[in-house]
């Protein structure tokens, strides 16, 4: 465990709704670090390398058709057993399972459109970072 990074990012549906406000005062309340921090918009390009763990699934066509729909906001957040931490504060993938209290319990009715992802893992957490951020980028 220890101090770790991980990769947060505010899908297009949650961008699209207001919702970038809300969710990022979570994780600053939660007392995770926020260490890097931007608005972009995925080239496909970009968006299949970041989900090439699902290249072989049948989503996988909508996932970037919608992951490239409008801007994402992205953050690395720092803390004490931060990848767990806050895949714990997102909740299960499906809104529909996720419990109240969970940023997508709260405001997910999807499995698609979930509003939020972030990293499973140290090494994953490490390799979204990369494509996502540039050194000169994360503080
Ligand atoms: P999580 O984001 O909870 O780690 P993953 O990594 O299994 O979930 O899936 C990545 C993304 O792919 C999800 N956030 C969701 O948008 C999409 N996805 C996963 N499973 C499905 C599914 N069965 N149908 C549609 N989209 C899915």
């Amino acid at each position: 465990m220890g101090v770790e990074r991980t990769l947060l990012m505010i899908k297009p549906d949650g961008v699209r709704r207001g919702l970038v406000g809300e969710i990022i005062s979570r994780f600053e309340r939660k007392g995770l670090r926020i260490r890097a921090l931007k608005m972009f918009r995925f080239t496909r390009s970009m968006a299949e390398e970041f989900y090439s763990m699902h290249r072989d699934k049948p989503f996988f066509e909508s996932l970037i058709n919608f992951i490239t729909s409008g801007p994402v906001v992205a953050m690395v957040l720092e803390g004490d057993s931060a990848v767990c931490v806050v895949r714990n504060m997102i909740g299960p993938t499906d809104g529909r399972e996720a419990p109240p209290g969970t940023i997508r319990g709260d405001y997910a009715l999807s499995k698609s459109e979930n509003v939020v992802h972030a990293s499973d893992s140290v090494e994953n957490a490490e390799r979204e970072i990369g494509i996502v951020f540039s050194e000169n980028e994360i503080f």
